[in-house]
């Protein structure tokens, strides 16, 4: 299979600037970049699956090149829905070293910060030597301008796309760049760029998009009850991105195993397959937590997260040590409780019991469990050699409801 059959396959090619670029990508050779802007220290998954796209290119031996926004980023790419709130000179600098040292650690890529191009252009040459490329009504006609014009779009906000265009531009004739890469967001950025080129130097560049990843409702894939799921293990424990991924549909874990490993065509078609005739084995599951959170965080993170998985699954926290169930459980289940109170102050404590009678209820009809144990007993008292690490008891009420207690 050559690259862009591949890359085809995987469902990672959505827009494409020329069919030149099929035969240019199969050569190998070519300096392209993929562009980030600021907006926090640590990637998340929404950026991953474009960054693996450049580490493909670059195994396949073309030189990417990672552009973070210092310039772009004190603008913001315009949203779909609304303005964005500008980011202070100093969060932007701080995000900025936290995204190169990440990209860097994990990707390899060569950095490039277009601020230090873009900030001593003035902006009477600004006006005569770029804004005379563009049109206004080429401009508007761009979908995510058009989206703003009703929710209104500020001057700021909409010269964005000569920016990015400007770049482009830049790292053509200054680095060989001559290819683009992104999600489709990114499309009328690119296009903007590729015609700026051609426009200036008579020159052809190229771009192409890939997909936006999503569950089967369409909704965008990498948000975790609303949350962002940081690359950063530190924002997001190893475990909760295993757990993410682990529950995977199966409408959709063949596509995300394209899209988010470096398994093969062979390898990917077995999961498939096991997927068909033995679903509840979830191979195809198992294999994209294990690739993505290895790639992320390594062999030991990856095993920690199993070891993490299996005790939930099999009620046995015993062994587990404070820092392990902090990453097992949501901070909102957690409740600070004394040490020695019998069960049934504790379930009231722990607001899992509204009175003493329905305390009693939950246990006499075996509903509550203390560190993956049946306890039956109302009188039992809770007392120091139940706390986990010395410092948390499980209580489960019912299949799934847990509650942790905090010894105070
Ligand atoms: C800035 C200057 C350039 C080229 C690109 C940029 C950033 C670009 C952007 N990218 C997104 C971001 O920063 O906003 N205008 O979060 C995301 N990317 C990648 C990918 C994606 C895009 O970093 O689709 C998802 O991750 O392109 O939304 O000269």
């Amino acid at each position: 299979m050559t690259l862009f059959e591949d890359l085809k396959w995987r469902g990672l090619i959505k827009d494409i600037s020329s069919p030149d670029l099929e035969e240019k990508l199969n050569k190998g050779g070519m300096t392209f970049y993929i562009g980030t802007d600021p907006t926090a220290d640590s990637l998340h998954i929404g950026h991953l699956s474009s960054f693996l796209i450049s580490k493909r290119l670059k195994d396949a031996g073309h030189h990417p090149l990672l552009l973070v926004g210092g310039a772009t980023g004190r603008i913001g790419d315009p949203r779909p829905t609304e303005e964005r709130a500008m980011k202070s000179i100093e969060e932007i600098n701080k995000n900025i070293e936290g995204l190169t040292k990440q990209v860097k650690d994990l990707f390899g890529f060569e950095i490039v910060n277009n601020y230090d191009w873009s900030k001593d252009i003035n902006f009477i040459d600004f006006l005569r030597d770029y804004g005379k490329f563009f049109n206004i009504n080429y401009m508007l006609d761009k979908d995510i301008i058009r989206r703003r014009l009703d929710t209104g779009i500020t001057y700021t906000e909409f010269s964005y796309m000569i920016m990015q265009a400007m770049d482009f531009l830049y790292l053509y004739q200054n680095r060989d760049c001559v290819m683009q890469v992104a999600g489709s967001d990114q499309w009328g950025n690119i296009t903007a760029g590729i015609d700026l080129i051609k426009k200036k130097l008579g020159k052809e560049a190229y771009g192409f998009t890939m997909p936006l990843v999503t569950t089967k409702d369409g909704v965008k894939f990498g948000k975790s009850e609303g949350n962002a799921l940081w690359l950063d293990k530190n924002k997001t424990s190893p475990y909760k991105i295993y757990q993410y991924l682990l529950n995977s549909e199966d409408e959709k874990v063949i596509d995300y195993l394209k899209v988010f490993t470096f398994l093969s065509r062979e390898e990917i078609e077995k999961l498939e397959e096991s997927l068909k005739k033995e679903p509840h084995l979830r191979l195809a599951q198992k294999a994209l937590a294990k690739e993505v959170v290895i790639f992320l965080h390594g062999e030991e993170e990856y095993e920690k997260a199993v070891r993490l998985t299996e005790a939930l699954f099999s009620n046995d926290f015993g062994n587990l040590k404070a820092s392990e169930i902090e990453e097992i459980f949501s901070k909102d289940l957690v409740r600070d409780i004394d040490s020695a109170l019998n069960l049934v102050d504790l379930l009231i404590n722990m607001n899992i019991a509204s009175s003493k009678r329905e305390a009693r209820e939950f246990v006499n009809g075996n509903a509550i469990s203390v560190n993956g144990n049946k306890v039956n007993d109302v009188d039992l008292v809770i007392d120091d050699k139940y706390f986990i690490d010395n410092k948390y008891v499980i209580i489960k009420r019912g299949k799934k409801n847990y509650y942790i207690g905090r010894k105070k």
